[in-house]
């Protein structure tokens, strides 16, 4: 059945700020206590929508999570009521108060992994919700992401929503930011690339100096929940020294897209054995595998890093050409724009370049990757898919609008302890439910 790839991204929640809560991520650190600018980040993150949508590009989006936690401030033992709960965690611990504001729900390359029906054993799609481990603002997302999730591929017929793996260290998984999908059409049976950063278990090399978020085990047991066999599913250990580089996870530094490859020369250990593998398992699908490996010498790991060149998500065209959708940080790189440019004068699956503004975000370490849950779904999943969820003129003027309506132009960390914060994100995300059609999907609507 013919089938094409979704792209969901996340709307940027009313609390977006900057916190520093992502050690091993450059930006994240480096912008700490930066004042931040809700409303903008939420546009900047919708009119990526609307362009692609607008060029043709299956577009949906999915919506932010309640923050602040409540849930974690009184799981961390804060009493009273709301107000309260804010207002002593303001004054006695700071960063808790800080990871319970993080939009962070906004990447939702990070919210799950999702495998296509035509890999799975049962024909349906498999999502499992990312547990996040490694953070703690990070690990709180789940749950809620699960009830989002259920309430846009609500029939189980077609979409199997799993429970996001035990949260500990031996099990940490960051989602389809480690997880590529390649396949000669997107209908047809591909090959699931899960990239890994340790095992917990293995030996084998680990970075020394920033956390590997992505563990072996847990890309294994979400290829078995997923019911993939081992023609389907290729494994690769991500360098740990680009780890230690500041490419937190793999989406950094390579993009996949139907049979390409995009990445940097340093992207994985024993990078050659990767792609005879993965030339392997394709061609038994029919499929010829191409790799587009960008040399040291042309963009270092440190332009990739700050550029985001890689974290650019690679989209197919009707017409079988490919377009590169990068942040205008790629720009602003001398290298890395060279590089871009001499795209156009070499034979290279990209067949164009597209620059999009998502400064607030990048700030923060999301790129135009991070921002978006691809789904590749043929055509009776697709007519099962929550239909308001699907980006166009329409959705697009109410969720401008909605943003006029409800978010701050800026936000700073003194911001978090304002109590007022909470009330206008509940009224936000509690119109935001009834413009999507998604029942009660937060707790405070429970
Ligand atoms: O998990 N940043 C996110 C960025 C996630 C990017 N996603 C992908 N590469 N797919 C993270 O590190 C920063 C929040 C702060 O510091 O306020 C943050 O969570």
């Amino acid at each position: 059945m013919s089938a094409s790839e979704a792209n969901f991204d996340g709307l940027v929640g009313p609390t977006h700020n900057y916190a520093g809560l992502s050690f091993g991520n450059v930006a994240s650190r480096s912008n700490e206590k930066s004042v931040a600018n809700p409303k903008s980040a939420a546009k900047q993150g919708l009119r990526k929508m609307k362009r692609l949508a607008d060029l043709g590009f299956r577009q949906g989006v999915l919506p932010p999570l309640e923050r602040p936690s409540i849930r974690l401030l009184r799981d961390v033992g804060f009493t009273g009521d709301d107000a309260s709960v804010i207002a002593r965690a303001a004054r006695e611990a700071p960063e808790l108060l800080a990871a319970a504001s993080s939009a962070s729900a906004m990447w939702t390359a990070n919210a799950a992994t999702v495998s296509p029906s035509a890999d799975t054993a049962d024909g349906r799609v498999h999502f499992t919700p990312a547990n996040l481990a490694a953070k703690l603002h990070r690990a709180i997302e789940h749950g809620e992401t699960r009830r989002s999730l259920a309430a846009i591929f609500a029939d189980e017929s077609r979409f199997h929503i799993h429970h996001a793996l035990p949260g500990t260290p031996a099990l940490g998984d960051e989602g389809a930011a480690n997880h590529t999908r390649f396949a000669r059409e997107y209908g047809e049976k591909g090959v699931e690339f899960f990239v890994y950063g340790r095992s917990e278990y293995g030996r084998g090399t680990q970075p020394q100096r920033f956390p590997a978020r992505q563990t072996l085990e847990a890309s294994r047991a979400v290829a078995r929940l997923h019911q993939l066999s081992d023609d389907v599913t290729v494994l690769a250990q991500q360098s740990p020294e680009v780890i230690d580089a500041g490419v937190f996870h793999n989406d950094v530094i390579a993009v996949g897209n139907r049979t390409t490859l995009f990445c940097h020369q340093r992207a994985f250990v024993d990078q050659h054995k990767v792609y005879d593998e993965l030339t392997a398992k394709l061609a038994k699908h029919g499929a010829t595998f191409t790799a587009l490996e960008v040399p040291e010498s042309e963009v270092s790991v440190d332009d990739a890093v700050s550029s985001y060149l890689f974290n650019s998500q690679l989209l197919s065209r009707a017409d079988g050409t490919q377009v590169l959708v990068v942040p205008q940080e790629c720009r602003e790189n001398a290298r890395v724009a060279a590089y871009l440019d001499a795209l156009g004068t070499r034979k290279t699956p990209i067949d164009e370049v597209l620059v999009f503004d998502l400064r607030e975000s990048m700030k923060n370490g999301g790129g135009p990757a991070c921002l978006r849950l691809r789904v590749v779904l043929n055509e009776a999943e697709q007519a099962a898919v929550n239909p308001n969820v699907w980006m166009n003129d329409a959705l697009f003027n109410k969720l401008d609008t909605w943003i006029d309506t409800h978010y701050r132009d800026q936000l700073a960390s003194a911001d978090l302890a304002d109590p007022q914060l909470l009330n206008e994100s509940r009224t936000a995300l509690d119109e935001l439910t009834k413009l999507l059609g998604l029942g009660a999907i937060y707790d405070f609507q429970r």
